[in-house]
């Protein structure tokens, strides 16, 4: 090999790796529930119904593996209720009409099962059709984002696609997060991924209650509490800078939900980041989280 040649190849063997590394140590992920590992839209209403397959498993309130979407991504998640006795981990859309009119339908399900709300039928400003309830007491209007009102509540916030709850009702087809709270926890499976740092936390709803975010050098938590009182509100949550063994959202007696997680850092064991890796990361980083508020309601849509 001669001179040039060999500078040349060290230049750009050098300029590789350092951008392997770098692509390594820089891959932030926004962790906002759509979409399935390989890329499957997700969807709520199935999922808690006759189920979502993706790959050679069907997904399901019903078979409880919700959870478990993620797993091959190295996020497992589960819950408890407010008895601390575990219970159902869902998914909710929030894109979605709050209070819809009659016979709106419940896309992909065949059921138009709608009740009458009177006056009190919604409005979504962004042509949100998905009915975010389909009664008073099944699906929950009070997790509608984007903006939009129903009866004396208006709200506008960025819309937050799919949120996180705790599944009241498993597999009566009706997403709908559990009324007297309980806790949801997200765990990193550290055999998969070398660094896991949490940006930006964001929460649906007048959520209750206390985040747990713990370090795995065990020498301190991030630890705050919430008591919001706007339904529909979107609120965030900043934890300091460390390496996450597991994340817990604790909704202390009222109802609300999750409505995604950004990384700063969440990179697998290898150095290298793998092209299937860096589409799979893609698929999921669908942009920043903005906040906007929203009005001041009294109505208590808590159930
Ligand atoms: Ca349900
Ligand atoms: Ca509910
Ligand atoms: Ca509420
Ligand atoms: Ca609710």
């Amino acid at each position: 090999m001669n001179n040039v040649f060999k500078i040349a190849t060290i230049a750009i063997l050098s300029t590789l790796s350092a951008s392997v590394l770098q692509t390594a140590n820089a891959a932030t992920f926004t962790f906002n529930l759509n979409n399935a590992p390989d890329g499957t839209v997700l969807d709520p209403y199935l999922i808690d119904g006759a189920g979502q397959t993706i790959g050679s498993t069907t997904y399901s309130t019903n078979n409880n593996n919700v959870g478990q979407i993620w797993s091959s991504i190295g996020i497992s998640i589960t819950a408890v209720n407010s008895s601390n006795n575990p219970a159902r981990v869902g998914l909710f859309q929030s894109n979605c009409l709050p209070n819809p009119p009659v016979g709106t339908p419940i896309p992909n399900t065949g059921n138009f099962t709608t009740t009458n709300f009177g006056s009190n039928t919604g409005t979504s400003n962004n042509g949100f059709t998905v009915p975010c309830n389909t009664t008073a007491s099944l699906g929950d209007p009070d997790l509608a984002t984007g903006k939009g009102n129903y009866g004396s509540v208006s709200y506008d916030t960025p819309s937050q696609g799919v949120l996180l709850i705790i599944e009241e009702n498993a597999g009566n087809g009706i997403p709908d997060d559990l009324g007297n709270g309980g806790k949801i926890r997200i765990n990193f499976d550290r055999s998969i991924l070398s660094s896991v740092k949490i940006g930006e936390i964001t929460l649906v709803d007048d959520v209750r209650g206390s985040i747990l975010v713990t370090y795995t050098d065990g020498t301190s938590n991030f630890n705050p509490t919430f008591n919001l009182t706007e339904e529909n509100e979107l609120s965030t949550y900043n934890p300091t800078d460390g390496q996450v063994d597991y994340l817990e959202v604790d909704f202390s007696g009222r109802s609300g939900a999750i409505g995604s997680v950004f990384f700063t850092e969440f990179n697998t064991v290898a150095v290298e980041v793998s092209e299937p890796s860096k589409i799979l990361l893609s698929l999921f980083s669908l942009g920043l989280i903005l906040f906007s508020k929203k009005h001041l309601q009294s109505e208590d849509y808590d159930s």
